[in-house]
């Protein structure tokens, strides 16, 4: 519940229900049986983005520790695995904190201890809060060499324009003068590899996007029939972007919550944007809010980049 008692989960699927593009928010995708499906994704042959962006920080990690500079306090945005930091942290002199914001607490939790226990000396300041709603502000340490912000994964790519743009200038104000912020950014490409990529031969990104109604029947009382809903990724390219739906096999009405939601034959629910932003697009981005995108780094295929943004 937030703070107006509504529960915001049953706000986003009541409101996206009846738009005329049925549409629920991405971010409701992740409950615990979709965080470990999607943990699964990562792991597939057709999905490229985790190895790429592993691959690039191992080959690239000295580079990206100088730029960074020693004594750094490391922010990570939606911190999930240490994986990718630790390879950051490996590489950097003297790294002095390390603030992981997430919204799952148990995470923290671990992230904290585990690294606690292999890096001594490290500060370690786990933020529990969502970090699109984050202002951090006082939460910051203060004293160490340079702040730099941290969000792998392209995650970007499923936020809204306006949701990037208020992101970028919170974090550039949070992370103040001076600072800088490295970010994973798929990149665009054939959608020979972009459409398996998101439904892949195993059907595990099927089930990771179905598994959106089984959590609308558990927690908001639903009564969809996964049986009569299938998983499509679309390429949309003029937006540039993966868009996952959930297709209506048939007719059908859907309560939820004591509503009723009819759907025709082929309609579909928009569950997801992946949004392929271009480097020039994504420097014009990033400098309207304040940051100048300064470094890439990108794999020998060009499918995937890690950038650098200074304050
Ligand atoms: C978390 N995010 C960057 C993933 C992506 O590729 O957009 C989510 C995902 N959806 C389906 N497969 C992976």
């Amino acid at each position: 519940m937030d703070g107006s008692g509504i529960d915001p989960f049953l706000q986003d699927v009541l409101t996206g229900l009846a738009r005329d593009q049925k549409t629920v928010p991405s971010r409701w995708l992740y409950d615990a049986r979709g965080s470990r499906l999607f943990d699964d994704i990562t792991e597939l042959d057709e999905y490229y983005p985790t190895r790429t962006e592993l691959t690039i920080l191992n080959e690239q990690a000295a580079a990206i520790a100088e730029a960074i500079g020693p004594d750094a306090v490391i922010v990570e945005y939606g911190a999930g695995s240490l994986l990718k930091v630790r390879i950051l942290l490996d590489a950097l002199e003297r790294p002095k904190a390390f603030v992981p914001v997430d919204i799952s607490s148990e995470h923290l939790k671990g992230a904290a201890d585990e690294l606690k226990s292999v890096y001594g000396d490290l500060d370690v300041y786990p933020v529990a809060a969502d970090f699109m709603d984050t202002n951090l502000g006082s939460n910051l340490p203060s004293g160490g060499g340079r702040r730099a912000g941290f969000f792998p994964g392209s995650t970007m790519g499923n936020l809204l324009d306006k949701d990037i743009d208020s992101f970028l200038r919170t974090t550039r104000e949070d992370l103040g003068d001076g600072a800088c912020f490295i970010i994973g950014l798929d990149q665009p490409k054939s959608p020979d590899i972009l459409v398996p990529a998101y439904d892949d031969a195993k059907g595990v990104t099927a089930d990771f996007n179905l598994n959106l109604l089984r959590r609308i029947n558990r927690e908001l009382g639903g009564n969809f029939d996964l049986d009569s809903f299938e998983h499509e990724a679309r390429w949309n390219s003029a937006d540039s972007r993966i868009e996952m739906h959930l297709r209506s096999l048939k007719a059908q009405s859907v309560e939820v919550a004591g509503r009723t939601f009819k759907f025709e034959e082929g309609e579909t629910i928009h569950t997801e944007n992946s949004r392929k932003i271009a480097l020039d697009r994504f420097a014009e981005m990033a400098e309207s809010a304040g940051w100048e995108l300064t470094r890439k780094w990108t794999d020998a295929k060009g499918l995937f980049a890690v950038v650098l943004l200074e304050a």
